[in-house]
């Protein structure tokens, strides 16, 4: 068993299946106000294999045009995100240590074939505050590694209602999600991975 980079903070089986499946129906209602969207990489417009939506007062949206970025509204509806649910607002502040609210909760699907690519996290303002990530549905192979690309990276199984810190030196680690275990979950009726990233973008005033 390799170490984890300092700052990563893996609580395998944080949450137990009710907490699943209640979080599981507040994603449903988040997901019927915002619905999944395609995002695409900037400049090639080169679809990416998660499908993505948001929820609190910023999301992290890409396109061809735009670039990465986090904006206020949804790109398709244009309306504002739904706010956090307050069942995911539990889990930061069980989790984070970080005084501040999150301002932005990404929620990626995979389907069997989705994965994600090495990438560093850096279109926050504030990097003091770590990332808190949310596992649904089957599991995966993650991998993280330092803030250098080539640097030696780990791997390990992400599951369903794990929760993984990221903070400290691992908050701009390079990362990404290698492949889905198919048909590991039940918890999802049409199989598949969510995961929920809850993030601060905003510096919070007076720190
Ligand atoms: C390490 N999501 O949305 S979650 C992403 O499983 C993203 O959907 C993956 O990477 C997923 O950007 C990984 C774990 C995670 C999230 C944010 C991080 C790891 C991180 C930020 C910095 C370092
Ligand atoms: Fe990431």
């Amino acid at each position: 068993m390799l170490p984890l980079p300092p700052g990563v903070r893996h609580f395998p089986g944080f949450l137990d299946e009710s907490r699943q499946r209640a979080l599981v129906e507040e994603i449903r209602v988040v997901v019927q106000s915002a619905p999944l969207f395609v995002p695409t990489m900037p400049k090639t417009g080169k679809p990416m294999s998660v499908r993505m939506t948001n929820c609190g007062s910023l999301g992290w949206v890409t396109d061809k045009e735009g670039g990465y970025r986090y904006q206020l509204f949804h790109p398709v509806t244009g309306e504002p995100w739904p706010p956090i649910p307050e069942s995911l607002l539990a889990i930061w502040r069980e989790a984070s240590e970080h005084s501040g609210p999150p301002e932005a909760c990404l929620v990626n699907f995979y389907s069997d074939k989705a994965k994600m690519g090495l990438h560093q996290d850096r279109d926050e303002q504030d990097f003091s505050a770590p990332v808190v990530s949310v596992s649904l549905g089957d599991s995966c192979l993650f991998r993280i590694g330092s803030i250098h690309r080539r640097d030696r990276t780990v791997s390990f199984k992400l599951e369903s209602g794990d929760v993984v810190v990221l903070g400290g030196e691992s908050r701009l680690a390079f990362h990404g999600v290698d492949r889905i275990y198919p048909s590991t979950s039940t918890l999802l009726k049409n199989g598949g991975r969510i995961n929920l990233t809850m993030r601060r973008v905003t510096r919070l005033s007076g720190s």
